[in-house]
């Protein structure tokens, strides 16, 4: 296998690239830029040139990156304890449970290490009580999700996706589940006449479909629909929760308590995996003992670091500073559209999860086009689905730097 040394004229990042093309599976298509240093809102790549970042990790950085009071947790616990597998307790994870469950309302939690695990946990926990609690006959459980959704990449997961990039030769796929379109009461009253569906499964906002917020009032009276017919109203909260759209979750714009509650990403802060499904007894407790886990799920290291970033987002009022900051930006969004609307087809979005969809140039540019301009001039974002940007900077983001930033996303697209 020929090897691909680094030639003197390439640059390091070039030659770090070269490395993941060589040796990594492409299973990206990451914007050329190779990332060494993180503080806050600001990264830094090889040759030393600063960016904003405007994506946090999709939003796994809420708290800025490296936190040092996060950091602090994390490295403290790293030298006592950082894992004992749940064959044996640990000083950790009670309190960390405790936290959590008096943090959002719920009676139990069960912690889990990637959001799609976390979504895969409270699946099974929803089938669980299906059988048990509502009857269902034994395998005929079924779970409504809705168009476009996003809520992981595993094989079960994915069987549910109407997005031919996460499906497309991956079959055969898990029967048990029903697609409606997203933001469409009707098409759910209809879908939870079915005596065998047990739940509906949501993103408050869908994130990876492009900052789709739904009509006022959905949520709410989607979950009263589902509350009418013994159905569970599952939320997905992994990019949405903990302050990204400037409220703890976005379920508390509407005053909905999902009856399971599923979070990931920012519960660490991005410092490592951490993820948690939250419910009532009824529904938590019909997994009993040997029936569902994981090697690093609850470990002291994770619940230490977990505590941390959720006391740093509560402490450092970033919840607060979001919706602020999420004014401004898309006040500053919409006089660029008003100047540009042949350029900027729309604004949306909820605290600082938003998203600019760009109308490609009649030269074939696109929103990637912008993105790598961006990216030149310090400004880091990556663009879905073609036609949107999302711009998620880290929670802890200031005006000064906010308009820093948006002077700079500004001049690109006036000059797109
Ligand atoms: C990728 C998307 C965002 C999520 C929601 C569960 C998960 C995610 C609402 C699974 C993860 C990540 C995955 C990452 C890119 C990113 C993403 F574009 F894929 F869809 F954010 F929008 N529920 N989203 O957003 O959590 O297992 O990844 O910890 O797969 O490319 P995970």
């Amino acid at each position: 296998m020929e090897t691909t040394s680094p030639t003197a004229t390439q640059t390091r990042s070039q030659q770090l690239m070269a490395l993941e093309d060589q040796y990594g599976a492409h299973n990206y298509h990451p914007l050329p830029v190779v990332l060494n240093r993180g503080e806050g809102v600001h990264l830094w790549d090889v040759e030393g040139k600063h960016y904003y970042d405007f994506l946090s990790a999709y939003s796994a950085v809420n708290q800025g990156h490296c936190h040092p009071r996060i950091i602090g947790a994390m490295t403290e616990q790293a030298q006592k304890l950082t894992l004992t597998s749940r064959a044996f307790f640990n000083d950790q994870l009670g309190a960390a449970e405790k936290q959590l469950c008096e943090l959002f309302n719920y009676d139990k939690a069960l912690l889990m290490n990637s959001g799609a695990e976390a979504v895969e946990t409270a699946l099974k926990l929803a089938r669980k009580w299906g059988y048990q609690e509502k009857g269902i006959a034994p395998n005929m459980a079924r779970i409504i999700v809705a168009e476009h959704n996003f809520h992981g990449r595993t094989t079960g997961i994915i069987s549910f996706s109407t997005d031919p990039d996460s499906t497309g030769g991956f079959g055969p796929y898990m029967p048990g589940y029903q697609v409606v379109p997203y933001d469409d009461l009707a098409a759910l009253e209809e879908a939870v006449q079915d005596p065998h569906v047990c739940a509906f499964l949501v993103e408050p906002i869908q994130g990876e479909a492009g900052v789709m917020v739904p009509s006022e009032g959905y949520l709410a009276k989607a979950h009263a629909i589902c509350k009418a017919h013994k159905v569970l109203f599952i939320a997905d909260e992994i990019q949405t929760g903990l302050g990204r759209t400037g409220a703890l979750l976005a379920t508390c714009y509407e005053g909905v308590h999902a009856d399971i509650l599923v979070l990931g990403k920012a519960l660490s802060g991005g410092m490592l995996p951490v993820s948690a499904v939250l419910a009532r007894d009824e529904i938590m407790l019909t997994i009993q003992p040997g029936q569902h886990g994981s090697t690093f799920g609850g470990n002291p290291l994770a619940c230490a670091v977990m505590r941390a970033a959720l006391d740093v987002l509560l402490d450092e009022k970033l919840i607060e500073n979001a919706r602020a900051m999420g004014e401004v930006f898309r006040e500053r969004m919409r006089r660029v559209q008003a100047k540009r609307p042949e350029v900027v087809e729309l604004v949306r979005g909820k605290g600082l999860l938003n998203a600019v969809v760009i109308k490609p140039h009649a030269d074939g540019r696109t929103a990637w086009d912008v993105c790598v301009t961006l990216m030149e001039r310090g400004v880091l974002a990556k663009p879905t689905h073609g036609d949107i940007i999302r711009f998620a900077p880290p929670l802890v983001i200031n005006e000064e730097q906010l308009h820093e930033a948006c002077d700079i996303i500004e001049q690109t697209i006036m000059e797109f």
